[in-house]
């Protein structure tokens, strides 16, 4: 196991990570932005090193800052956390030409899966189950362009190979659109990633979003996880998540699950990582991977009782999966409320001293925030400052949870997300379980005030 590793990353994750480290007697460098000297896990820790201003290009992106860090405290490994460099094929190429190990999957990896092109096609040589679509980047002959889509069927979806999560996409509902679309998103993907290329997809009107969770260590082992919900979201920002993923029989996540893992081994994936799904009319369907740990990570842990940060460690150091697929039993249920610096309805966002901080507690709660009492709630970053999770034996007790630690919930000075929440937790559609990705958005706009 390593001795010493840096964290690369803010926030609540950044003290998700720190805590990982202390249970597997890893010491712990923070590295932190002029912003970030007031947080919880900075005033924790053994050694803290500032990397720069508030601003995120100077700090927690400025990979000479953090690779220096690493070098001037011996850290051996650099878990970069999510946002930020966690998905820079660059960075973690640099950190390894460094002499160091990132907590992550290799840069060929991570490369693969950030072209959405490269991704599916690989997904598609390993037998997981794709949108249909056109077979990788589209040509530039309007004539093709047209016979692609005519044999797809509209509607169909034009997006950049270089976006993701929801950036540099174009929805096309007949043919009189279509040529001038793809030159739109073709133009905005030139400029925003680099990379014009673009392709095509069936666009699926009401599906829900489902990923698989993924580990894999060194050996070509690999195991999933089971799912989660991530269904509830308003402009690609997740609310809330949850796991199990309520209605979809666990055959179907087997199925889906294997696939998975057997993509995992054929393109020697390891670390931590996330198929994402649509899921619409019993049918999955591959649309990205995430090559890190994801911010809704805690409810797969509570469902399968396994640490995903702290195994994401093991198997960059080396170490074997400590567990084989048969030992992954699905235990109850558990919901995840993001907790945002942000007005509730209207969605500005919030920073300011946090005046008040009282988090709810009792059986099946945990919060993972950095914030405590009087903390200042940096402008400069994004707005979730924590995470409420539950657990219950059913969903409905669950719920109940939920319901009750939100109650319990007291912030004071800044404006938080947590009324949305209350809501949310009582509505009778919510409350049965398997709404779409469009439900959140059409919600709020029956709910407007
Ligand atoms: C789609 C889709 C419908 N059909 N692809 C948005 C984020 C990016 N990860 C992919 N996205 C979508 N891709 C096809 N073929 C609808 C979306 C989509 C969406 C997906 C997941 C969660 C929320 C979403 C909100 C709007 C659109």
């Amino acid at each position: 196991m390593f001795k010493k590793i840096l964290v690369a990353n803010r926030g609540e994750i950044a003290l998700r990570i720190q805590r990982a480290c202390r249970e597997l007697g890893v010491k712990a460098v923070m590295v932190y932005s002029e912003a970030d000297k007031e947080a919880k896990y900075v005033k924790l820790a053994e050694e803290a090193v500032c990397i720069g201003p508030a601003a995120s290009p100077l700090s927690y992106l400025n990979m000479p800052a953090i690779i220096s860090a690493a070098e001037v405290t011996d850290a051996e490994a650099i878990h970069p956390g999510y946002g930020f460099l966690s998905e820079n094929a660059d960075f973690a190429e640099r950190v390894e030409k460094s002499g160091f190990q990132f907590i992550g999957p290799t840069p060929e990896s991570i490369r693969i899966m950030g072209d959405k092109v490269s991704a599916k096609q690989a997904m598609i040589r390993a037998g997981v189950p794709c949108v249909p679509g056109s077979e990788g980047e589209l040509p530039d002959d309007p004539v093709q362009i047209r016979r692609i889509a005519k044999s797809v069927g509209y509607p169909v979806i034009i997006k950049a190979a270089g976006g993701g999560g929801g950036r540099g996409m174009r929805v096309v509902h007949t043919e009189a659109a279509l040529i001038n679309a793809v030159q739109m998103t073709k133009a905005e993907a030139g400029a925003a990633f680099g990379n014009p290329a673009v392709y095509m997809e069936k666009f699926l009107q009401n599906p829900r979003h489902i990923e698989i969770q993924i580990l894999a260590d060194k050996f070509k082992n690999a195991v999933y996880l089971g799912e989660r919900d991530c269904s509830m979201q308003r402009r690609h920002q997740k609310v809330i998540e949850e796991a199990p993923a309520p209605g979809i029989p666990r055959k179907l996540i087997e199925k889906i699950g294997e696939r998975c893992v057997a993509a995992c081994k054929k393109i020697g994936y390891r670390g931590a990582g996330t198929f994402e799904f649509l899921f619409e009319n019993g049918e999955f369907y591959f649309i990205e991977m995430n090559t890190r740990v994801q911010v809704e990570h805690p409810v797969t842990e509570w469902i399968t009782g396994v640490d995903i940060v702290k195994t994401q460690i093991m198997v960059a150091a080396g170490e074997k999966l400590p567990f084989t697929q048969r030992q992954i039993q699905i235990r109850g249920h558990a919901i995840e409320c993001r907790i945002n610096a942000e007005d509730p309805f209207k969605f500005t966002p919030s920073p300011g001293r946090v005046t008040s901080w009282h988090m709810p507690g009792g059986p099946g709660v945990r919060v993972d925030s950095h914030v405590y009492n009087n903390y200042f709630v940096p402008p400069n970053y994004d707005s979730m400052i924590g995470k409420l999770i539950v657990h219950g034996d059913t969903r409905e007790q669950a719920l109940a949870r939920m319901q009750t630690a939100l109650n319990e919930t007291v912030i004071e000075g800044i404006n938080t997300n947590i009324p949305l929440h209350r809501e949310l937790m009582v509505d009778a559609k919510f409350m049965q379980g398997g709404t779409n990705i469009h439900y959140l958005e059409h919600w709020l706009s029956q709910h407007k005030r």
